[in-house]
């Protein structure tokens, strides 16, 4: 097994204590910062989104290995800033709705669009309708995604989408929403475009818009 094949699988196993040697190890060989996100970290989050939806993984191992990546892209990122060869496939504009606090999945949407080399405009939780418009007015992503974990706040949802068409926004964006309780149905309902049951499923569908639009 060559070092990046180790890193790769020390952050799929979430070995957190090895990332860091194992990064600094594929340097030291020669190897590219580009080439170690994607044949090294980019690769392991998909297996471990894979496993995630298998039900062979769960949060906590979800959580340890987005954290494990972030030890090597931390040593990466002033790398691959400074080469400016990462090329972004897309953009997205992410945010907990307005009332709702829980961000700890909407942490995770952002970390596996991240791992997926998307540029990721993280607007926080309890973020009002308008703030999403203006993201969309100035930051010209594809895709927004919108979480909610309370079947109060989830109304926002069709809120903000309300706000985007009053704006004339609503074409330019694909609108994916989540979160616990909310629904293939309910996202039908509202008129968002893409309903994604867990963060591997949306980076995947949003993945693949991306191809398919060139
Ligand atoms: Co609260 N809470 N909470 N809470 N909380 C729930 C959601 C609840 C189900 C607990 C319960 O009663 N059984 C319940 C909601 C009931 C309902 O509306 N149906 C509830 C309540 C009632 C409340 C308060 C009202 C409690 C109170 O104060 N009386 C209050 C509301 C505060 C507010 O938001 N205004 C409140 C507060 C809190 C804390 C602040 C204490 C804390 C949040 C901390 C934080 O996020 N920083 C908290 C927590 C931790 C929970 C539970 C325990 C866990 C939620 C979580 O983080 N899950 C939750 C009970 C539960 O779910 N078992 C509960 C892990 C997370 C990774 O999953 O966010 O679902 P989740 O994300 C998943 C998918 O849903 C999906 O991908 C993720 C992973 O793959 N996904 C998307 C999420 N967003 C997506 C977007 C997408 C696609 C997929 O596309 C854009």
């Amino acid at each position: 097994m060559n070092t990046i094949e180790k890193l790769r699988e020390s952050v799929i196993n979430f070995q957190i204590k090895e990332v860091p040697e194992l990064t600094k190890k594929a340097l030291e060989e020669g190897h590219n910062a580009l080439e170690i996100l994607n044949e090294g970290l980019i690769k392991a989050m998909e297996v471990v989104g894979e496993k995630y939806e298998k039900q062979e993984y769960f949060l906590p191992e979800l959580l340890a290995a987005a954290q494990s990546m972030y030890a090597s892209l931390d040593i990466l990122k002033p790398l691959l800033a400074k080469s400016g060869k990462i090329e972004k496939v897309g953009k997205v504009v992410l945010g907990t709705v307005k009332g709702d606090l829980h961000d700890i999945g909407k942490n995770i949407l952002k970390m596996m669009f991240e791992g997926a080399n998307f540029e990721v405009i993280d607007l926080g939780r309890d973020v009002p309708a308008e703030k999403f418009v203006e993201a969309v007015e100035k930051e010209h992503p594809q895709f927004i995604g919108m979480s909610a974990l309370l079947t109060t706040t989830m109304l926002q949802m069709k809120e903000v989408i309300e706000k985007l068409k009053e704006n004339g926004l609503r074409d330019k964006v694909k609108i994916m929403v989540g979160g616990a309780p909310v629904t293939e149905e309910y996202a039908k309902e509202i008129g968002a475009d893409i309903y994604a049951d867990n963060a591997s499923e949306a980076v995947r569908i949003a993945k693949g818009l991306v191809k398919i639009s060139g």
